[in-house]
């Protein structure tokens, strides 16, 4: 990361709008003069004080309370001051524009918590989390995020990092003999502390995919022909009759879109037209907004009457859908037959009998969508991360995979791939990263945070 630019920064830190409390944030080496131009006042460390604000020129924008945080034990590393003001847009920018005033720069979004990164007061990702939390939707994804702030997933992966050094340690030391075989002790302690690794490794992958599920969820369209009960599931899966049901082909014309939240995975789902080719141009509309959503979806729900048959539906799917989307095969209305709510396995596909009517095999559809999301089993434990951490980690495990292809003949290119199982771990954490990389994770914070 380039020397990064330490002018104090300055924003709002409560959300926009009218509230009880707007907070100001100010973090920088002149934030306390600043806060004393602003207030006339000598603060005390991490005391509130009660004062009056006012601009350069002696006019009083609010009356509200001072924290005052000296750096290094403060959320940036730097002094950090905090402004209690009344809540409200007019006081806070009115605050904001006597701060720039009086020296500091408004705060790019994420800045606070990027000079925290760069103050190693959290690493890459605990900074990450901070964001996840704020943005969580379900509470499960929020104590992810909080268990990941507190540097849970940070600490399974220095557990990895010190595996390898030791791994690597134990590799060196035979380099220097180049013309000495391994011994059958050191080739197993090898082995067995490479298969330690894995073990950690996948135990890690697992509880980083369910993470990732609970922060990214999944995209799901339901398509199909017309009356095949598209509309009756998303009422199902809502829980509420958020669309209108009849028994009239071609009831549903604008796509209509739900956000669920399945034991706080998030799914987002969006019923659409049934495809067929209508004469009505607004049916017609509907048709062509309903393949614009089965394209865009990760994955579509393909809904089928089931008295019509698998290999219909399946048949129906392969023209209504781009070869190569994603689909699972639902039969709907099982309630009218005698067959067997549930799922089961059909050539690549899972397909699901169910009744949206009744509710009978929503259990196995709910499943079924947790799984395609990345959700599995229901342990407890599971961290906030990222698609970025679960590539930095399939990196690492391939990593791993070669340097056991190299045991025992060509210690010099295992130890090489350590190297490189080390370097994809240290993404993660941001002990090597880009300013690209930087850019992109803090630009989607929130400003203030
Ligand atoms: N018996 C039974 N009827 C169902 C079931 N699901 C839907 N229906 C009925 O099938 C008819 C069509 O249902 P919709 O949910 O509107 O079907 P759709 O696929 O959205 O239809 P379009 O919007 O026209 O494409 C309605 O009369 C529903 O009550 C089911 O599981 N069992
Ligand atoms: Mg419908």
């Amino acid at each position: 990361m380039k020397a990064p630019n330490r002018q104090t920064i300055a924003a709002v830190a409560t959300a926009p709008g009218v509230g009880a409390v707007a907070i100001v944030r100010l973090s920088g080496g002149e934030s306390l003069a600043i806060a004393k131009r602003l207030t006339g006042i000598e603060p005390a460390p991490r005391r509130a004080e009660l004062c009056e604000f006012r601009t350069a020129d002696g006019r009083q924008i609010d009356r509200g309370l001072l924290l005052y945080f000296p750096g290094p034990n403060s959320y940036t590393g730097e002094d950090v001051v905090e402004l209690h003001a009344h809540g409200g847009p007019v006081v806070s920018d009115w605050l904001l524009d006597a701060l720039t005033g009086f020296g500091a720069r408004a705060a790019e979004p994420g800045e606070f918590t990027l000079r925290a990164f760069l103050n190693d007061k959290l690493d890459l990702m605990q900074a990450e989390a901070v964001a996840d939390l704020v943005d969580s939707r379900s509470r499960r994804a929020a104590r992810a995020a909080l268990r990941s702030l507190r540097g849970r997933f940070s600490d399974e992966v220095a557990a990895l990092q010190s595996g390898l050094t030791q791994l690597r340690v134990l590799i060196e030391a035979w380099l220097d003999f180049p013309d000495e075989e391994l011994d059958p002790a050191t080739q197993n302690e090898l082995a067995a502390r490479r298969a330690a690794i894995r073990a950690d490794l996948e135990a890690l992958v697992a509880e980083a995919t369910r993470g990732a599920a609970l922060r990214d969820g999944l995209s799901v369209a339901i398509g199909g022909p017309p009356n095949a009960g598209k509309s009756s599931l998303l009422n199902r899966l809502a829980g509420y009759d958020a669309a209108i049901v009849t028994d009239i082909p071609g009831t549903t014309r604008d796509a209509l879109r739900e956000r669920l939240s399945l034991d706080g995975v998030p799914i987002d789902i969006v019923d659409t037209a049934g495809l067929r080719a209508a004469a009505d141009p607004v049916e017609q509309e509907g048709v062509r907004r309903a393949k614009r959503e089965l394209g865009r979806a990760d994955h579509t729900l393909w809904i089928a009457d089931i008295r019509d048959g698998l290999e219909a539906a399946l048949a129906a799917a392969a023209d209504g859908l781009e070869p190569d989307q994603a689909f699972t095969p639902i039969l709907n209305k099982v309630d009218l037959t005698d067959e067997a709510p549930g799922g089961f396995e059909h050539g690549p596909h899972r397909a699901i009998r169910l009744s949206a009517l009744t509710g009978a095999g929503i259990g196995s559809l709910v499943g079924h969508l947790k799984a395609l999301a990345g959700w599995s089993g229901e342990a407890a434990g599971a961290f906030s991360a990222r698609r970025r951490h679960l590539d930095a980690l399939d990196r690492v495990r391939e990593a791993l995979e070669r340097s056991g292809e190299h045991l025992p003949g060509s210690l010099e290119l295992a130890a090489e791939e350590l190297r490189a199982a080390q370097t994809a771990l240290s993404e993660l954490t941001g002990e090597i990263t880009s300013d690209d990389l930087l850019g992109e994770i803090f630009s989607s914070f929130c400003i203030g945070k």
